[in-house]
């Protein structure tokens, strides 16, 4: 074989992200990765061709949590990689599992205006940076880049000089074995029956348990064994935030538990005198920095417990075993009880109020948030993928009692807005087969606006719905509160529809909620992408930020 018609070094390093299964890569080009990503797409991959690197990776994101795999981005050498600074942090704080193929300057030159020292950079984030530098060892550093990734659940980050890429390739033909059969299988953790019977103990003797619920509880498939667990305790049950939806069909689900709970459910968890946590870090936001059950103690059930989380003491009881399991082996260890917290009265309760009933002023010509998403409950079909954003916002998107939790995406780990659209690309890559609703922000949505030609590009069935304030929500209502001038927080209602038509998508502006069963039919029927843009009274003020800013919302 001549030199011209061996392989090049970015064949071989395309075949080896094929042999890792990769089927969808979120891409934005350069010099460094052109060549690699234009080969992976020629070997079936679909490319998603993004118009900023934040939004590949941050797509990735998603489309790890959806399919419970490895998110796969690639960005240029420097200001490629500088442009990851915030979806890194974000993706490493909700452990998802992701590689980015990321170039480096040419190694042959003394001097390359794109070269920054990206290690120190990438690793500052959280993620992993791995240097290769060495053609030989290539193909068996991107499957222990993806065996890394799957066994620590965080970011890789791949850097390859792009003049090496370039050469020749010189190695074998045959590529090592993917890293997911080399990956060790351990079965689900049962617990040891001397923490279960301790754990009975305490559950025993418990009057009002609430049997909270977080994302490791989802992956173990303990819904079905946590209601059991309630039921036989005749207590209640919660979720985190991302968790939510898991128990959306139990009568006695008082919903989130932190600092999206609502009314209902305030009221409730002040009552509890034991907390069961399964499968939850205890993140400080979780349960309101404990501030949410003062009465009660805590049990957590997990695979790794935790004393202290987040600079709080969370947990004096631990149950160390996978989800399910452990709450199986708990609910077998209690005895039968008479006595019970559930009652139908409260049932009723649940399912009848509203999840913030506080009154606001509101200017005629604009619609209260919470009415809108009461109605988009109600208009939107049941097995359409929901992402919620940031912002403000968010805590009324949160409240939708009936979606499952297999059907609502949330991530906001990191506390950034402008992910909203990533994510809701990601999770159209993921289940292309059904609509997308993303609920955004205006100003997060604006953050990534650009996004919107590449959902028409790629013609994803995704319906944009904002929630426009004309302000940085979450901003104003702190600084009103404070007294402080309101500018750099409001903007004014700018105009999302024609921005979308701007960008070849249907735009609405929704003025009656009304419309919503017929707009909805009308986008069901014809598909593709579109933005509407509710315009929302910027007094009505979230449950949380008038807990945490109470001299604000008497205003
Ligand atoms: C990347 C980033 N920049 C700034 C902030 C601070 N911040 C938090 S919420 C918010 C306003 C979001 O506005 P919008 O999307 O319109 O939602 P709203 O709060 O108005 O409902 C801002 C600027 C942030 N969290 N992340
Ligand atoms: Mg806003």
């Amino acid at each position: 074989m001549t030199t011209e018609t061996k392989p090049r070094l970015y064949d071989i390093l395309a075949k080896a992200f094929t042999q890792e299964g990769v089927r969808t890569c979120f891409a934005l080009l350069g010099d460094a990765n052109m060549n690699w990503a234009a080969r992976l797409g020629e070997q079936g991959c679909r490319m998603v061709y993004v118009r900023h690197e934040h939004c590949a990776v941050a797509a990735a994101m998603a489309y790890a949590r959806k399919n419970r795999d490895v998110g796969v981005a690639t960005v240029t050498c420097g200001p490629g990689v500088t442009q990851l600074i915030t979806a890194l942090p974000a993706a490493v704080r909700a452990h998802l599992s992701l590689v980015v193929f990321a170039g480096e300057a040419p190694l042959k030159s003394g001097w390359y205006n794109q070269e920054i020292d990206q290690a120190p950079l990438i690793t500052a984030t959280g993620a992993a940076y791995h240097r290769l530098h060495m053609p030989e060892r290539m193909p068996v550093a991107v499957r222990d880049a993806f065996l890394q990734a799957r066994r620590e659940r965080r970011p890789v980050v791949i850097g390859v000089p792009f003049d090496l890429q370039g050469r020749p390739w010189e190695g074998s033909a045959t590529l090592p074995k993917p890293s997911r059969e080399l990956l060790p299988r351990p079965s689900p953790m049962p617990p040891h029956p001397d923490d279960v019977a301790g754990a009975a103990k305490l559950v025993a003797g418990a009057e009002r348990v609430v049997v909270f619920a977080g994302l490791g509880a989802v992956e173990a498939g303990a819904g079905p064994a946590c209601r059991a667990l309630a039921a036989k305790t005749g207590g209640l049950l919660s979720t985190t935030l991302p968790a939510r939806g898991l128990f959306h069909e139990d009568p006695f689900c008082i919903g989130i538990s932190g600092s999206f709970t609502p009314e209902v459910g305030l009221e409730y968890l002040k009552e509890a005198d034991l907390v069961i946590a399964v499968g939850c870090s205890l993140a400080y936001h979780a349960g309101g920095g404990g501030q949410l059950w003062p009465k009660a103690k805590m049990l957590q059930i997990d695979i790794d417990p935790v004393a202290v989380s987040q600079g709080q003491e969370v947990a004096r009881h631990h149950l160390r075993a996978d989800a399910r399991l452990g709450v199986e082996a708990l609910t077998a260890a209690l005895p039968a009880r008479s006595r019970s917290w559930r009652n139908d009265a409260m049932a009723a309760r649940i399912r009848d109020s509203k999840p913030d009933s506080h009154v606001f002023d509101i200017a005629p010509g604009l619609l209260d948030p919470r009415d809108a998403v009461a109605a988009l409950e109600k208009a939107l079909p049941r097995d359409w993928e929901m992402v919620n954003s940031s912002g403000h916002c968010s805590w009324f998107f949160a409240q939708m009692p009936s979606r499952p939790q297999e059907k609502f995406l949330t991530i906001r780990e990191f506390g950034a807005i402008g992910n909203g659209i990533s994510f809701a690309m990601g999770v159209a890559a993921a289940r292309p087969d059904r609509p997308v609703v993303l609920f955004d922000g205006d100003g997060s949505l604006m953050m990534h606006v650009q996004e919107l030609e590449t959902i028409k590009r790629h013609g994803m069935n995704v319906l944009v719905i904002v929630m426009n304030d004309g302000a940085y929500g979450s901003e104003v209502h702190k600084l009103r509160s404070e007294g402080m001038p309101e500018d750099g927080s409001v903007f004014g209602y700018c105009d999302f529809a024609g921005i979308a038509r701007g960008f070849g998508l249907a735009g609405k502006t929704v003025k009656n909620l009304d419309d919503l069963p017929r707009l909805v039919a009308e986008f069901a029927a014809g598909g593709g992408a579109a933005v509407w843009d509710f315009h929302v009274s910027d007094k009505v003020v979230s449950p949380t930020i008038r807990r945490a800013h109470p001299q604000g919302a008497k205003k």
